[in-house]
């Protein structure tokens, strides 16, 4: 950096890097999981390798393509939340999106949420949420305030760095080294110290377990750490199997199907949403073949002779079992995200009395959530998987143990109940369910001048237009309360205030400080800017009809992000 700043992406690079190294020493099983991980996704890459001629994946690119992260966080109070606003701004983490989990029917939590992350790209998230007092009855109201009022999570120095950087527009590397210290040693660490093991007990027996999560620690401790997978269901079954839940010959069948069902949707553009390193120019010239017979069987002989080492006997560590059910679609409908997790762990703690004297006891919170990102839905995608997923939520209510008990029947209701959804990029963007970006390809630039159309569809099927989806970098609400309730063994909360109130992004705004981005409107934008930049260099944007153009100038207008969309739009 030229005025001798650094750079703020390398900074959340090196700020989630810690935090994970953090968290992997706080809980072992989330070290283990990574390297469960680690050879799932080994054994994925060595499939994609037989099936693309020239594809390969470096151990240190497969590092890379592993080192992704969300966090979650729960903040108490809102003059917290503001610093943690004024925190992330200096990692370029800015708040996205506005999580009403109060308002979701049966599994509604006592909290509003936004997510801090880059726009465009972005590789780390932070999940956070604040709880909301006013949900609880007066009296509870009072306590729990009175408990949260007491902490002081940021440290005189931490608040001193927040300051230097909006003061300078940015820090050098040793201030930002520092403050990375002040979130691993203070500010998202787990002490294991609470208070107030009363309220803390009458919380979690009355269902508000989040609420005791978050009033009786003194830290904003980081609840899970989300690395990516590249492929769940191997994942899921690895990690079911180094649990002992699963054995060697359930192994097989699970992870054979698993990889089996890869090979079928890892086309071009599902490489490029899955695989940093590689653009879309060089994943569609990327030669298809087909594997040889039996590949399939010695990979997952492979993994099995792998997870028998020492280090994979994951049922010697503390541990509560695995989720019985992946959240969001089925592997055969690349949306959205597919998240599942190991169950919270039961952990010490040492509440303190206000007297010094300690009285040790447990806590249930932390959990291992894994996930894989696929396309971001359009307003109408995002409705039409809303419906499909009410259906697969009224199958699971109905018959709880199903998925668990037999766990193929509940996946073909779960893929009959999203059959609406095509399954392919092109067919859900000519659905208009997905977004895309457009870019012109080297044949359509030769030919510029002389195209006779602005029809899309068209310019792609003519190979003048080459399409790119654009990655869901968002949360779900239904998919997080879900994580929420299983983990916790807690199906939702009602309020217990007069009236509940209600609950808005404005408000959220007002205790951040700073506006919420809307990703749909981002998304648009890209969208938006990509087609006229993409009609433009063809010479076709005139063919276009003006209520059209204006359109989509009308949505590039509307950017959060201002100018920088037009640049975005092209890389
Ligand atoms: C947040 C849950 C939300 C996700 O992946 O949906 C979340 C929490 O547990 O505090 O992280
Ligand atoms: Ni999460």
């Amino acid at each position: 950096m030229p005025n001798g700043f650094a750079d703020r992406i390398e900074m959340q690079h090196a700020l989630f890097a810690r935090l994970s190294a953090m968290f992997g020493a706080e809980v072992p099983l989330y070290d283990k999981s990574l390297a469960v991980n680690r050879v799932s996704n080994r054994a994925v890459c060595d499939l994609l390798g037989a099936m693309y001629d020239g594809f390969r994946v470096s151990d240190e690119q497969l590092e890379l393509t592993s080192g992704e992260r969300h966090g979650a966080i729960r903040i108490g109070r809102p003059d917290e939340l503001g610093l943690i606003a004024r925190f992330f701004a200096c990692f370029a983490m800015e708040p996205h999106g506005f999580y009403d989990m109060t308002s979701i029917g049966a599994k509604s939590q006592p909290i509003i949420a936004t997510a801090f992350r880059t726009s465009i790209g972005p590789e780390h998230r932070i999940f956070c949420s604040l709880l909301q007092t006013d949900y609880f009855d007066e009296a509870t109201r009072q306590r729990i305030e009175a408990c949260l009022a007491k902490r002081v999570v940021f440290s005189e120095r931490a608040v001193a760095l927040l300051e230097k950087n909006e003061r300078q527009g940015g820090l050098a590397w040793d201030d930002a080294e520092a403050l990375i210290a002040e979130a691993t040693t203070r500010i998202f660490k787990w002490t294991g110290r609470a208070s107030e093991r009363e309220l803390y007990h009458e919380l979690c027996e009355s269902g508000f377990k989040i609420a005791a999560d978050i009033a009786c620690f003194d830290s904003h401790h980081l609840n899970h750490l989300t690395p990516n997978t590249l492929c769940m269901d191997l994942y899921t079954a690895s990690m079911r199997h180094c649990l002992g839940e699963v054995d060697a010959i359930e192994f097989r069948t699970l992870a054979s199907r698993a990889l089996q069902r890869h090979l079928t949707m890892a086309d071009e553009h599902h490489m490029v949403l899955h695989f940093r390193h590689l653009d879309s120019i060089t994943a569609g010239s990327l030669h298809r073949r087909t594997p040889e017979p039996g590949l399939i069987d010695g990979l997952v002989e492979d993994l099995i002779g792998q997870f028998a080492a020492p280090e994979f006997r994951l049922t010697e560590l503390p541990h509560a079992g695995f989720k019985d059910v992946t959240e969001g679609p089925p592997a055969d409908t690349p949306l959205l995200l597919r998240q599942d997790a190991y169950k919270a762990l039961t952990e010490r703690v040492v509440f303190l009395a206000a007297d010094g004297s300690e009285t040790p006891d447990t806590h249930t919170a932390r959990f291992g959530e894994i996930e894989q990102r696929f396309y971001a839905t359009t307003t109408e995608g995002r409705a039409l998987y809303d419906g499909c997923l009410k259906r697969v939520e009224a199958a699971r209510a109905e018959d709880p143990g199903m998925a668990r008990r037999d766990p193929e029947a509940f996946d073909a209701i779960a893929r009959e109940a999203f059959a609406a959804f095509p399954k392919t990029l092109a067919t859900l963007v000519e659905a208009g369910l997905v977004y895309a970006r457009y870019m012109p390809t080297s044949e359509g630039l030769r030919q510029a001048g002389s195209i006779d159309t602005a029809d899309l569809a068209l310019l792609v099927e003519k190979g003048f237009v080459r399409l790119e989806g654009i990655r869901y970098e968002d949360f779900l609400p239904v998919s997080a309360a879900g994580i929420f309730a299983s983990n916790l063994n807690q199906y939702g909360t009602r309020s217990t205030a007069a009236s509940k109130p209600a609950y808005s992004a404005a408000l959220l705004e007002g205790i951040l400080g700073r506006p919420i981005r809307n990703p749909d409107a981002i998304n648009t934008a890209r969208q938006s800017a990509s087609i006229l930049d993409t009609l433009g260099k063809l010479g076709v944007i005139d063919r276009l009809e003006a209520a059209e153009r204006q359109a989509l100038v009308r949505d590039v207008d509307r950017s959060p992000i201002g100018e920088s969309i037009h640049v975005l739009a092209a890389s």
